[in-house]
């Protein structure tokens, strides 16, 4: 096996072997031979018996006789078509291995979540047509959008569009937020910082879901905590609303883990053990940011996004 896998690894390692009755030996194929029927012999016992038991004809020598005759074609066949062959197979699997990459990338879903009244359906209205839209009505469904951000219109050249996704922050509506995660590029996660100490634990809580959601951790989708209405000067700085986050999930996560398992619906843990819990943890990255969504100030926002949708 071990020769095999040398062999197989290294085709040019094959000739420092030279054996009069096997000349220009296939190795690679005879490597995927063993791959494919060793796990078969291994279980052979087990199928034998209760093939046996069931008066079924197929025993380990039949096996074993089999693969001695795959060997013997094998060794018959022109070395460079087994090559083409084991080539064709490999190119194979990196071609659809780069196929699901590229169309995981390729994804120009961007999500905005958090707490109703952050700001999200002021900001979607700022990147969608540069204008706050004010007076809308608090929605109860989600805005969704495809569009060529507001600020990029001017530009020339063909744009790739933003399929921008408001999801309303109201818990019974947060649900939504799974539908579309499965597609999202990145997530922007909207937070009030004018009124922000009164709904720090509601919005930590809203982010600790976000951030242990099974689909976030695995294709580790980036997060953007956008501290919005800095418009203001009352407003918190983004430094302080990070800290405090920070902190409101150190003691959630505390709190969490003392639940039974059977109670938590988070998919994941988050953070290092025995360690305060910082963003920095997170397998995905996790940015702040500040803007303002009334005035417009929003060019973090709109880089946070070509970076993860390319014009
Ligand atoms: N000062 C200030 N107010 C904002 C800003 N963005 C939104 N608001 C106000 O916050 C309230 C809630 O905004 P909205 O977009 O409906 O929040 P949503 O519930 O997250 O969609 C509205 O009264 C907006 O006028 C901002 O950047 N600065
Ligand atoms: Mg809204």
């Amino acid at each position: 096996m071990h020769r095999h896998l040398l062999f197989a690894l290294n085709p040019a390692i094959c000739g420092l072997y030279p054996s009069p009755d096997l000349p220009a030996a296939p190795p690679s194929a005879l490597f995927l031979l063993h791959i494919f029927c060793a796990p078969k012999l291994a279980v052979l016992p087990l199928s034998a018996r209760s093939l046996s038991a069931t008066g079924g004809l197929l025993r380990r020598t039949d096996m074993e006789k089999w693969i001695h005759q795959i060997e013997e074609w094998i060794y018959q066949q022109p070395v460079e078509q087994l090559y083409v062959a084991f080539a064709v197979l490999v190119f194979t699997f990196v071609f659809f291995g780069l196929f699901r990459i590229l169309r995981r990338s390729k994804s120009n879903t961007i999500v905005l979540a958090g707490l109703s009244g952050s700001g999200k359906t002021v900001l979607f209205y700022q990147l969608r047509d540069g204008s706050p839209h004010l007076g809308t009505v608090t929605s109860m469904e989600p805005n969704d959008g495809t569009f060529v951000l507001h600020s990029e219109l001017e530009k020339k050249g063909k744009l790739n569009p933003v399929h921008l996704i408001d999801v309303p922050g109201h818990s019974r509506l947060r649900p939504k937020l799974d539908e579309f995660l499965p597609h999202a590029a990145g997530v922007i996660f909207v937070v009030d910082s004018l009124d922000f100490l009164p709904n720090c634990r509601a919005a930590a809580e809203y982010l600790y879901d976000v951030l242990t959601k099974a689909i976030i951790v695995k294709r580790r989708i980036p997060i953007l905590i956008l501290c919005n209405k800095a418009d203001k000067v009352t407003a918190h700085s983004k430094e302080f609303i990070r800290k405090q986050l920070e902190k409101e999930i150190d003691k959630l996560r505390t709190s969490r883990s003392a639940i039974s398992t059977a109670d938590i619906t988070s998919d994941y843990t988050l953070g290092v053990p025995g360690e305060a819990f910082s963003f920095s943890h997170c397998r995905n990255k996790v940015t702040v940011a500040d803007a303002s969504g009334l005035t417009g100030e929003i060019s973090e926002v709109e880089q946070f996004i070509r970076e993860l949708v390319r014009p």
